[in-house]
């Protein structure tokens, strides 16, 4: 199911607002990335632009629930959303997959809406990837917003940071969470702050994310992040939330930031894209599995001690082999 009438045909679909032909091609690109190319041929026309927005916090924090009740009240101005969810799948949340569908089926259904779960396990450091892909096949597909919800710890959060152009932290009531997220380094890459399940309580913490950012002496282009209080379950403090959004878009559009922020997210993509054809290159010109075990070998007879040394020749003989 790869062929090229059978893309072709797809397009068409897709072309045509067909949800099952989004859901096919995003497979199709999640799982043969080398397609990629030959898909986004079909959209060298497209002119769409998406507001691309992260949605970070522990898990557990509500971040499914808020991305659902956001995505009410932007269905409500007649925008088109696509949702990318990384789920961490961890054998402490096992069925978290499940969990989002069952969160989101409120509009998960509505002509205007897709969400795609992603798993994060078994993408070793490929998952980017996907979420950038997936980003564009939304855009060719005319959304309006794209929403990419990551759980705030690991690899991922950092990624967010050069994919999405309004980053939304979330965090719940009790001290604990805003520390760890401190410590984790993701308290300050926020550009809108949401206290969720404000229902039990909150108050201090929003206080707190205040006088954090008090502290801060420089805003990003003039920017003080506001911070919402939400519960996302009744939807209430959303508008003010969905409104804390708005603000950042035009902001970041006025003051041309938005530029910045497209071109850190291609630099970030062309380098990922560049490095992975490089290590193909390697891997598959000049060090493959068998080079690496005989490397390995040598280096149990001679010492462990010379592995950088011996590492750092056989890359300058790969380099030379290559330049040639
Ligand atoms: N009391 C209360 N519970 C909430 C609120 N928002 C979400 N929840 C509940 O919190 C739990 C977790 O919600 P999710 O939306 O799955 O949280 P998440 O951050 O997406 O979780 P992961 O994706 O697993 O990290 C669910 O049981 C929700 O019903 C809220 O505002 N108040
Ligand atoms: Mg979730």
């Amino acid at each position: 199911m790869s062929s090229r009438h059978d893309i072709d045909s797809l397009i068409d679909r897709f072309k045509k607002h067909d949800k099952i032909a989004l859901a096919r091609l995003i497979t199709l690109i999640e799982n043969q990335p080398e397609l990629a190319p030959e898909i986004f041929k079909h959209f060298e026309n497209n002119t769409n632009e998406a507001h691309i927005i992260g949605i970070t916090g522990s898990p557990g924090v509500g971040k499914s629930t808020l991305t659902n009740a956001i995505c009410k009240k932007l269905l409500e101005e007649n925008k088109k959303i696509g949702v990318i969810s990384v789920d961490p799948t961890s054998p402490f949340s096992g069925g978290a997959f499940l969990g989002d569908r069952v969160r989101m089926t409120d509009v998960s259904l509505h002509p205007n809406v897709f969400i795609r779960s992603l798993a994060s396990r078994g993408y070793h450091g490929g998952l980017s990837r996907a979420v950038f892909d997936i980003s564009m096949l939304y855009e060719a597909y005319g959304m309006d917003i794209i929403i990419i919800e990551t759980v705030g710890v690991g690899q991922a959060e950092l990624d967010i940071y050069n994919l999405a152009y309004t980053i939304i932290v979330v965090l719940v009531p009790g001290y604990g969470d805003v520390i760890q997220m401190q410590k984790a380094g993701i308290i300050e890459i926020g550009d809108i702050y949401d206290v969720n399940k404000k229902d039990l309580g909150g108050e201090d913490i929003a206080v707190q994310i205040e006088m954090m950012l008090d502290d801060s002496t420089t805003f990003q282009g003039g920017w003080r992040p506001p911070v919402s209080m939400t519960n996302s379950i009744t939807g209430e403090g959303v508008i003010e939330l969905v409104q804390n959004i708005w603000d950042h878009e035009e902001h970041l559009r006025l003051s041309e930031l938005i530029k910045e922020k497209k071109k850190n997210r291609y630099s970030y993509k062309i380098r990922q894209l560049l490095s992975s054809k490089i290590e193909q290159i390697l891997i598959e010109k000049v060090l493959g599995k068998e080079e690496i075990s005989q490397l390995a070998m040598k280096t149990l007879e001679n010492g462990k001690f010379k592995l950088y040394d011996e590492v750092q020749k056989v890359f300058e003989d790969a380099l030379k082999k290559i330049l040639k």
